[in-house]
């Protein structure tokens, strides 16, 4: 019975794969929410509020109603025993907002959704959306945090006047001392500004009620299919296990889609109301209106020192604007940046205070980085700051302050326990890739001939893979099963949803070595509930440390059963189960993995205490979240003539541990710099003062495009995590991190010898002229 036939024999964690999703991705066969049609299927579109702040006088949808195709309208009355949009985060004596589906005496915020129009196609549904007549009577708005704090402010919720949705103190050390000892403070103010993610594929929704079966499945682009289950199902009092969410190809979300949105809960209910499956595909403008924003603080650094550059303490007050409402973790945001507010430092004294406002504007939420990016922007410029000041090497500085190799696990003042670290070695790499002494000369060479050449150096460190259930609203384990079947072919079942991070492969990398299999046999499948069990999604960089690790354990929970199966065909107690082949120590006869599934599902003869068939599910529950971290060096050109900045040098190099597959890392920290880099050079949400959101179309709103990248080089170092025993970090929001801090460091390196020493993002050419030519007159 035995068989020779040796399947795999290396191993592919470690190895530059190729996606195996992008066949289907780049010839556009794969199957997004919009590619979906039903039987009878409808139509939805949503009229929204052009105005900030309003009352609501009077609607007359008899126009539309009327209309031939469409089938219902709905609006803010009939939708009330709906429920509202969730929060889930919580906080001390927050004040959470009723976020109503649809208005009902009141809008909140330009793109409030006041109406749904249901017909038979998607145009019909967009002109009865124009013939609903809405009497509006304006009020007024305020859409700056700052104003919004102001006394006499327009309250954005009638009964808050204040505008204030909560403060937070946290505190760790001896601030006060460290402040009162130092012999130099730098102070600063330091703006993250709204940005809006913007997903190739925007939101997307099908929901499909069958009242006969009283099932529901609701199709949408998301981040997180359980939790939208286990959210709308509460809503709408669904019982789960009729409840099916999928979510099919997500063309990206960047943590926009791990939210539950209004629509998902509206397309659920008037699917159910009308007893029809119905469509609502989001348009660009709905995305700047009505999907969530990100960061929009406005932070107030302390920073004290000792003359020799040891930091002592931080400060920090985060203004963060809100928005009119929650969504699922609005208020939790600054929260993650106080947590990152020491950075890679030792600092033992930090105290920082958060202020929530209230603005009539989208709401903020978690956009690629969450908290992070805002954290390690504040004190990367800080630190650039203090090296000014105490006229030391911006390198030199860092290198003195960070937390050293001997010290992990390392104890934050925040609170946090810094899993492992060598956080010198990637910005000596950097500075070796960029040659920095050399360019320091160059530079001092250029700036002899009048030339604005900068260098910025940005050494950043992220919370991800999270995290443990206690620190997480809905728990912070991950979960996947393992399923072989008789032929031989593995799937495996995880509950993360890869939304183009790349699982298929590299889970399918840790499979195949796990199990000593072809890659081509297995199949990761996620992102829908009726065929995965339960998993929390994916966010936070938490796949691979959190979701890999639950799918490492499954595949041990396999091998002992795999072996007992072989054991049985090859008549031996005694074997070992390695290179896809399990064999009999005594004889060295051995037997392929495919033969043993096979008996495994025919059990003529199952080993003792054994059920026929290989399957296994693991739910994994990390001890702590991983730490990654890194060092960007950014070298840019202004031009002084016209204030654009021209990108030299991009160096990016990145610690995640373990790496699985350095393709695919690469790829990750490519798209990660370039949305930093946008939040530096060109992105900004503006709105007016009424409340409008002037940057609301890709003609006002500048997202990078390719040719406007630099040409990023990007390396690693590899200072695996000891949390899980992949030793793998996280690297999904990496390079945003690193990268808004180095572009600007390098900028106001620039314009050092004009005598600037902060810049705001985003830094736009008018921005940049305007700050040289005040300096040369
Ligand atoms: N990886 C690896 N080795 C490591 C760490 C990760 O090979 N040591 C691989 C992973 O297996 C995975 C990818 O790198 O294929 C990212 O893994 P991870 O850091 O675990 O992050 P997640 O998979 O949890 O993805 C979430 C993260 C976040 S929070 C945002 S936001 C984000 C991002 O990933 N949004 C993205 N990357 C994105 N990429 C695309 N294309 N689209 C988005 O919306």
């Amino acid at each position: 019975m035995a068989t020779t036939t040796i399947t795999k024999p290396e191993t592919l964690v470690g190895k530059r794969i190729r996606r195996r999703e992008d066949p289907r991705l780049i010839t556009g066969t794969a199957t997004y929410v919009d590619d979906i049609k039903l039987p009878g299927m409808y139509y939805a579109a949503i009229l929204r509020s052009p105005h900030a702040a309003a009352q609501i006088k009077s609607i007359d949808i008899s126009k539309a109603k009327a209309l031939k195709g469409v089938a219902a309208v709905f609006i803010g009355k009939d939708t009330e025993t709906a429920g509202a949009v969730p929060c889930a985060a919580s906080l001390p004596g927050l004040r959470v907002p009723y976020h109503n589906l649809l208005a009902l005496d009141r809008v909140y915020l330009v793109g409030h959704p006041v109406a749904v129009v249901v017909a038979t196609d998607r145009y019909i549904a967009r002109d009865g959306v124009e013939l609903i007549e809405v009497d509006y009577e304006p009020t007024a708005a305020v859409a700056d945090p700052e104003k919004a704090l102001e006394p006499g402010a327009p309250a954005v919720h009638p009964q808050w006047a204040d505008n204030i949705a909560y403060t937070f103190h946290q505190e760790g050390g001896n601030t006060a001392q460290a402040f009162a000892e130092a012999d130099v403070v730098v102070k600063q103010r330091i703006v993250s500004q709204r940005v809006i993610p913007n997903a190739l594929e925007g939101r997307a929704v099908v929901a499909d009620w069958r009242a006969a079966e009283r099932s529901l499945t609701l199709f949408t682009s998301t981040q997180a299919p359980h939790g939208v289950r286990s959210i709308v199902a509460q809503i709408l009092g669904l019982e789960e296990n009729r409840f099916r969410v999928v979510a099919p190809e997500v063309g990206g979300g960047f943590g926009s889609k791990m939210q539950v949105y209004a629509e998902e809960i509206l397309m659920s209910y008037i699917s159910m109301r009308l007893n029809k499956p119905v469509k609502w595909i989001e348009s660009r403008r709905e995305t700047a209106l009505c999907t969530i924003h990100g960061r929009g603080h406005v932070d107030f650094y302390e920073i004290a020192a000792k003359r020799d550059g040891t930091i002592t303490g931080i400060k920090l007050k985060i203004i963060q604007d809100l928005g009119a409402y929650f969504t699922l973790m609005t208020p939790a945001m600054p929260t993650l940046s106080v947590m990152m507010m020491p950075g890679l430092y030792r600092t033992a004294n930090v105290a920082a205070d958060i202020v929530g406002v209230f603005t009539n504007c989208t709401p903020t939420d978690a956009y690629r980085g969450a908290g992070r990016p805002e954290a390690t922007h504040g004190i990367e410029r800080m630190i650039d700051m203090l090296a000014v000041e105490l006229k030391m090497d911006p390198a030199e500085i860092r290198l003195k302050n960070f937390v050293r190799n001997e010290e992990f696990p390392f104890a934050t003042a925040t609170g946090l326990l810094y899993d492992s670290g060598d956080y010198a070695a990637p910005l000596h790499k950097a500075m070796d890739m960029v040659g920095y002494e050399k360019l320091r000369q160059e530079q001092a060479a250029a700036r002899a001939e009048g030339k604005l050449m900068g260098v910025g150096i940005s050494a950043y460190g992220e919370i991800c893979a999270f995290g443990p259930s206690p620190a997480t609203p809905a728990g912070g384990w991950e979960s996947a099963s393992v399923k072989v079947e008789p032929s031989g072919k593995v799937t495996a079942l995880v509950g993360v949803s890869s939304h183009g991070q790349g699982h298929e492969t590299t889970f399918a990398q840790i499979v195949a070595d796990e199990l000593g299999i072809d890659i081509d046999d297995i199949l990761i499948s996620h992102g829908d509930t009726a065929l995965v069990q339960y998993g929390i999604g994916t966010f936070g960089s938490r796949s691979t440390a959190v979701g890999g690790t639950a799918l490492y354990f499954a595949l041990q929970e396999l091998k002992p059963k795999i072996k007992k199966f072989g054991a049985v065909l090859l008549e031996s107690d005694d074997v070992t189960f390695s290179g896809g082949q399990v064999t009999c120590n005594k004889t060295g006869k051995s037997v392929g993995f495919k033969a043993v599934a096979a008996s495994a599902y025919r059990a003529m003869k199952l080993p003792p205490n054994t059920e026929p068939g290989l399957m296994a599910t693991y739910f994994w529950e990390p001890p702590n979240f991983t730490f990654p971290f890194g060092a960007h060096i950014c070298v840019t050109e202004v031009d002084r003539e016209t204030g654009a900045i021209r990108l030299v040098r991009y160096v990016a190099v990145d610690d995640c541990g373990n790496i699985l597959n350095p393709l695919i890392v690469d790829g990750q920290v490519h798209g990660g710099v370039a949305q930093g880099l946008g939040q530096a050079l060109w992105e900004q949400a503006v709105y007016d003062d009424s409340g409008q959101l002037i940057t609301g179309e890709f003609t006002d709103y500048v997202m990078p495009r390719a040719h406007m990248m630099p040409w990023i080089e990007s390396a690693h170092t590899v200072t695996p995590s000891p949390v899980n025993p992949l030793g793998v970090k996280g690297v999904g929001e990496a390079g945003t991190i690193g990268a808004s801090p180095a572009v600007v460091n390098s900028v106001v390196d620039a314009l050092s010898t004009l005598g600037i020493r902060h810049i705001d993002m985003p830094m736009t050419p008018e921005k940049i002229w305007k700050l040289i030519a005040g300096r040369t007159a």
